[in-house]
């Protein structure tokens, strides 16, 4: 067998082995006949958020053309109005004055015309000159082939942009060629404009193996043309879906407009493996010449890559809010239960927080953290400052409501590393790490952090910490979320999620800040360097049952210098 035909074997098994590892990690496009038609008959309430974005009832998916538009944050997304499983699709809306409390109003998209009968699947927004917002979207038209469409408000003076029409004339607007597989060519990103009058954007797509960002131009945002060359591809990433290209300022935490280049910036580049199902990015650079983009080295570009979040985020997309002048970063977080226990909850899906997103001063990596204004929600307060937690010791939080809670945590680590575990160069993978030693498996440095979701008895509880390793050239610090002991209930995928994070412990200083609502723990280490983000269903660590502690199963004793935690009140929720 030749090397390539040797490579693509070994590619196939791997995308077949990882599909059976997360054999209930929901893929979006998986039909359920039986379900997809099926109402909910009651929305049950236990494991529902309270904060987190989700519609009343039925199936969400990827969050679609995001923008800040006159005042108001316009949020669409992939929803099945008739069923809590993925099918029937179309883009339900919802508007908001600050990311937080939403008013849903009626789906802008449906499947009605030719080019999008058999689907009207994720896309962009994009703010052209004039103040006129177009979405660009895939729909599966009737020959079952995925064609990129637009659509435009009817009513441009309408604040809430309630009716969309999708004009016959020039739709589709790009349509696959001889080249481009049409069951593999979708989510077009919002466009960029270039300093040669064309604007930009690039859609999803594979060959054979090799992931693909096409990009398109075009003067008039009707009629595009398929550049030569991609703006960027890899071998063996399989099909890149929702890619996600934009600029960020080399200094500060301000978000950058989406055509902007020049000096003092950087670009990030982001897909959805659909054989992974992660958000994997790039920070690299961008020359406009070629119409290239180039990763850095500092980082992998394919698997073993960065993400966005380690846990459950996928098919993410970010905007430039032009009010505030930042970045924001939106990420679907499905379930991980089972279909059956979605159709009897009657819904599923929900979003992590919109987060903002800038370079780390490193310029190697992106920072993350909720938007300033999910701070409205916190109510009531608990404080702790100085405390030592031993070996074996776990520490209640009391006097929060720990299933709704928003809990910031400085750790203090020992003066001394020493008796840190020396870490084996051949632990490369962060998951199997926080497999290999979970938050019980004593260490010397951790693992510490905090026992979320917990029941008085410890039957259930979701452990986010830290483990600290010695290694020849720097220290070594593990972030895991480990769903293992999450939940009595049979049937749910409980995976140990982790990251390394890459941070200086010179200031013997560690952060973390969870998000506690409900079904789900969504974690920021050391400022948002490494976010996980864990859906998890107790049985028993839920209302008032539920506890929060911090906790510390290495020998050495660690000190906490500050927690602050508030419970959370509940937003409107559309
Ligand atoms: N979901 C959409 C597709 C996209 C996928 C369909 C990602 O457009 O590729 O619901 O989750």
């Amino acid at each position: 067998m030749d090397i390539s035909k040797f490579l693509s074997v070994l590619f196939l098994l791997c995308s077949l082995c990882l599909e059976c590892n997360n054999v209930v990690v929901k893929a979006s496009h998986k039909v359920y006949p039986e379900f997809q038609s099926l109402s909910a008959v009651e929305v049950k309430q236990i494991h529902r958020t309270r904060f987190h974005f989700q519609p009343p009832k039925h199936w969400m998916n990827d969050p679609n053309g995001p923008m800040y538009f006159n005042g108001l944050y316009h949020f669409f997304y992939q929803y099945n109005p008739k069923g809590a499983v993925w099918g029937n699709i179309v883009w339900a809306h919802s508007v908001s004055k600050d990311l937080i409390n939403w008013e849903a109003l009626e789906p802008i998209i449906y499947p009605t015309k030719p080019f999008d009968k058999n689907g009207c699947w994720s896309g962009s927004a994009t703010i052209l000159p004039g103040n006129k917002p177009i979405i660009l979207y895939t729909g599966i038209d009737t020959q079952n082939q995925q064609v990129q469409n637009y659509a435009i408000p009817k009513n441009y003076s309408d604040p809430y942009l309630r009716e969309w029409v999708k004009p016959n004339k020039n739709n589709p607007i790009m349509v696959a060629d001889e080249i481009v597989n049409g069951s593999a060519f979708r989510d077009p990103t919002t466009a960029w404009f270039g300093k040669d009058g064309h604007w930009r954007i690039l859609v999803g797509s594979r060959r054979k193996n090799r992931g693909i960002a096409h990009l398109y131009k075009s003067k008039d945002f009707v009629n595009w043309v398929k550049a030569k060359h991609p703006l960027h591809s890899k071998a063996k990433t399989g099909m890149w879906e929702c890619p996600d290209f934009y600029p960020v300022s080399l200094s500060g935490k301000n978000g950058l407009d989406t055509s902007l280049v020049g000096p003092n910036l950087k670009h990030v580049f982001k897909v959805s493996l659909d054989v992974t199902r992660s958000d994997y990015y790039t920070v690299g650079k961008y020359h406009t010449q070629i119409d290239r983009y180039v990763p850095d080295n500092t980082s992998v570009d394919g698997w073993d890559g960065l993400r966005y979040d380690y846990g459950n985020f996928y098919a993410s997309k970010s905007f430039f809010d032009a009010g505030k002048k930042r970045r924001i970063l939106w990420g679907w977080a499905n379930e991980s239960d089972s279909t059956k226990n979605d159709v009897e909850k009657g819904w599923a899906g929900i979003q992590a927080i919109p987060r903002i997103v800038w370079l780390d001063s490193s310029g190697k990596q992106v920072l993350q953290w909720s938007v300033e204004e999910l701070e409205t929600l916190r109510g009531n307060k608990v404080h702790i400052n100085n405390q030592q937690v031993k070996k074996g010791e776990h520490v209640e939080i009391k006097g929060i409501t720990a299933a709704q809670v928003d809990v910031e945590v400085t750790f203090l680590l020992p003066k001394s590393l020493d008796n840190a575990e020396e870490f084996d160069a051949s632990w490369v993978n962060a998951r199997d790490l926080c497999g290999l030693k979970g938050s019980k498996v004593q260490g010397g440095v951790g693992p510490f952090g905090l026992l979320t979701l917990a029941s008085s008895h410890l039957e259930e509880y979701t452990p986010v910490f830290f483990r600290v390793f010695k290694a020849p050239k720097k220290h070594v610090v593990l972030m895991c979320s480990d769903a293992r002991s999450s939940s009595l209930m049979d049937g749910l995928y409980k995976p140990s999620f982790a990251g390394f994070v890459d941070v200086d412990l010179t200031d013997r200083k560690l952060s973390l800040r969870s998000l506690i609502d409900h079904s789900v723990v969504e974690s920021f280490g050391a400022g948002g360097k490494t976010c996980i983000l864990s859906r998890v269903y107790p049985t028993l660590a839920v209302y008032n049952d539920a506890h929060l502690y911090a906790f510390n199963n290495g020998t050495e004793s660690i000190t906490i210098e500050n927690v602050n935690a508030w419970s959370m009140n509940s937003p409107r929720m559309n």
